[in-house]
Formats: C-alpha cells, structure tokens, sequence
C-alpha cells in the first residue's frame, strides 16, 4: 500500500491558503490533515470540506498531533525560525515558504540545527525552479549549446505592495528569488551585491524606494541585473534575458492566448505570482511530497535558503551605501556538497 503523506499547512493566510488547495485538489499522495492560523476562523474556513482535516490555533498542537507526518510552513518570515527548529527536532519532511527566515543568523542556526540532526529534512519554497521556461533556460546553461552564460538581466514587477512592506523587503521578500534564481541557473554562489536607487515612482507608499536596481557578480563573473519594481501599477511579470557566447535567451515573456478582436489584438497580463507560477507551485510541492515520502527532499534545501539570506544581507547593506557589499558565507557543510 503506498503512504499518503498526511500534511499539516501552518499559516493559512495568501500562500497557505493557496497550498491548501492545491494539497487538497491536484497533488497525488498527500492530505491536508491540519491547518493552523492564530485567526482561528481563517483556519477553520480553510479546511472546510477537507474530510479529516483539523482547524488549530497553535502549531506546537499540529506538530505533536500523532496524525500530521509533514508540515507546510507559509506563515510571515519571522515566525519560521521557531517551527523549522520545531519541526527538525521530530525529524519530519518540511516546505518552508521563502525566505527560510528574515536574517542571514537565524538562517545559519536552522542550516546547524539540520546539520546536526544528519539529513536534509527542509525544502524551501523557491517556486520558480520548477516553472518550465526557467528549467528550460537552465538546462541550455548547462549543455553549453550557446557558449559560455555572461550576463542575467532579470524584470521583476509587481502591481501594488501589502500593508508593511518595507524598504528592505524589496530585497528580503521580492529580490531573494532573483538571489536563488542566479544561483539555481549559474551553479554558483554570489560574491557581491550592489543597489542603485534612481528615480522613484510617485505611486510607491512613504518609505519605500522604488523601483531600485540591483547588480549581483558571481564567483565565475556572471553579472546579473534585477529590475524591482513593486509598484509597477499594470500588473506582474517576471522576465530574464541570458546572454551567451553565441547568443540569447529570453523566458518570462507574454503568453496567448493572443486576440484579435474589436479593433485591438493581444492578450492578458498575469494579475500575480499565484496565477504566474501556478503550475510551476504545483510542480513544487509535488516533487516536495514525492521526495518526502522517500525520505528525501525534492528542491531547494537549508542551505540555498541560508546562501540567499547572506545575499539579502548584502542587499539591505547596499541598500543603505550604495555600496558593492562583498557576501559572506560561512563554509558549506558536507550534508550539502
Ligand atoms: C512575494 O512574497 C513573492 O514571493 C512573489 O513571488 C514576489 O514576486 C513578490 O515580490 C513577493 O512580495
């Protein structure tokens, strides 16, 4: 008899709510078997007709509820350090929504904690590895058929910002998939991180500087650029050019259906990231419960959750200098060679 993998969702807020029924209608070999929210009515609406599934207000009661075998973290960033730990010390397969925490400290002592318990238990959240044009890009880099990788250019716009983010979270929320991104594509770490602040846009709430442009190098001296600009009104898209030795290559452009009709011809813009990577998220946490389930994880691990923390630390330094801020990394341990 195959296992099902019986899955508690700890935040059922944007994410978790969308993991939530993804968990529950398209993926193959896991249940919702508990949702947890502090607002425990958001809990309870959520696994409205899951059968079996439990509404909770305390992750500690999920994680030593003897019916949950894997936990879904999609709670704010600064609740993560304390469930990861959590959850690593009963030894059971975790998602954890990116970043893995919100400091480059907190990152490292969840990379100890895993280190010490000897297996890679967390996968995190970094969607876009799995989106199809992005592996596609990817495995071009890798067969060499265009030459040698030289430059990223990487677009990355959002319509309109939530309440409370900050300056810094256009590092530490919006450009750490660019960090993970440059590294999944070039097999590399980052060495430095630069940021340019020109001319903002009126439409950006107080305090926020935006869009701002960041330059990342990386050991080889691939140069990568990331526009981030989260208030960019007419929609989402996340877009990069690769240019090769022999040539270019363009993914995250738009998709048809292409119209013509009533005098006008084009298509849709993508509203968010929830529609933009929707197969790519489904892919995610497939491969997270197929892995999990052979004990394993199936993308990302602690440790490019740590290297892109170290990265928005240098973001948020350059932030503030505008300086080119070197990435400190600590040595990688073994169980991630
Ligand atoms: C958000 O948290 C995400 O993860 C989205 O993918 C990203 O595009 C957005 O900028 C973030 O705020």
């Amino acid at each position: 008899m195959t296992k099902t993998l019986r899955v508690a969702v700890i935040g059922a807020g944007r994410m978790g709510a969308d993991h939530i029924q993804r968990l529950n209608t398209r993926i193959s070999g896991a249940d919702v078997a508990a949702v947890v929210d502090v607002d425990l009515a958001r809990a309870r609406a959520a696994v409205d007709g899951i059968p079996d599934a439990v509404a909770l207000a305390d992750a500690e009661e999920a994680l030593n509820n003897g019916d949950v075998d894997a936990v879904l973290i999609a709670t704010p960033g600064f609740l993560h350090k304390e469930l990861l730990l959590a959850a690593i010390a009963r030894d059971i397969p975790i998602l954890c929504e990116k970043p893995l925490t919100p400091d480059v400290e907190s990152s490292w002592q969840v990379v100890q904690a895993e280190e010490k318990l000897g297996r890679k238990r967390i996968q995190v959240g970094f969607m876009r590895r799995f989106d199809a044009e992005y592996l596609a890009l990817a495995a071009m880099i890798r067969n060499g058929e265009l030459g040698d990788l030289l430059m990223l250019h990487h677009q990355h716009r959002n319509p309109t910002t939530p309440p409370g983010f900050t300056n810094e979270m256009l590092i530490n929320d919006s450009v750490v998939h660019e960090f993970d991104a440059v590294r999944f594509f070039t097999g590399e770490e980052i060495t430095s991180v630069q940021v340019r602040l020109g001319k903002p846009t009126k439409n950006a709430p107080a305090g926020q500087h935006d869009p701002q442009h960041v330059l990342i190098e990386t050991e080889s001296g691939v140069l990568a650029d990331v526009e981030i600009y989260v208030n960019a009104r007419f929609g989402y898209e996340v877009a990069t050019q690769a240019a090769f030795e022999e040539g270019t290559v363009s993914i995250g452009g738009d998709h048809g259906p292409y119209v013509r009709a009533g005098g006008r011809w084009g298509g849709n813009v993508t509203p968010g990231f929830e529609e933009r990577f929707a197969k790519a998220y489904d892919a995610e946490i497939q491969s997270w419960v197929d892995a999990a389930l052979r004990g394993e994880i199936g993308g990302p691990s602690a440790w490019d959750g740590y290297a892109t923390a170290a990265c928005c630390a240098a973001g948020v330094e350059a932030q503030k200098n505008g300086e080119k801020v070197p990435v400190r990394l600590h040595a990688r341990p073994a169980l991630y060679a």
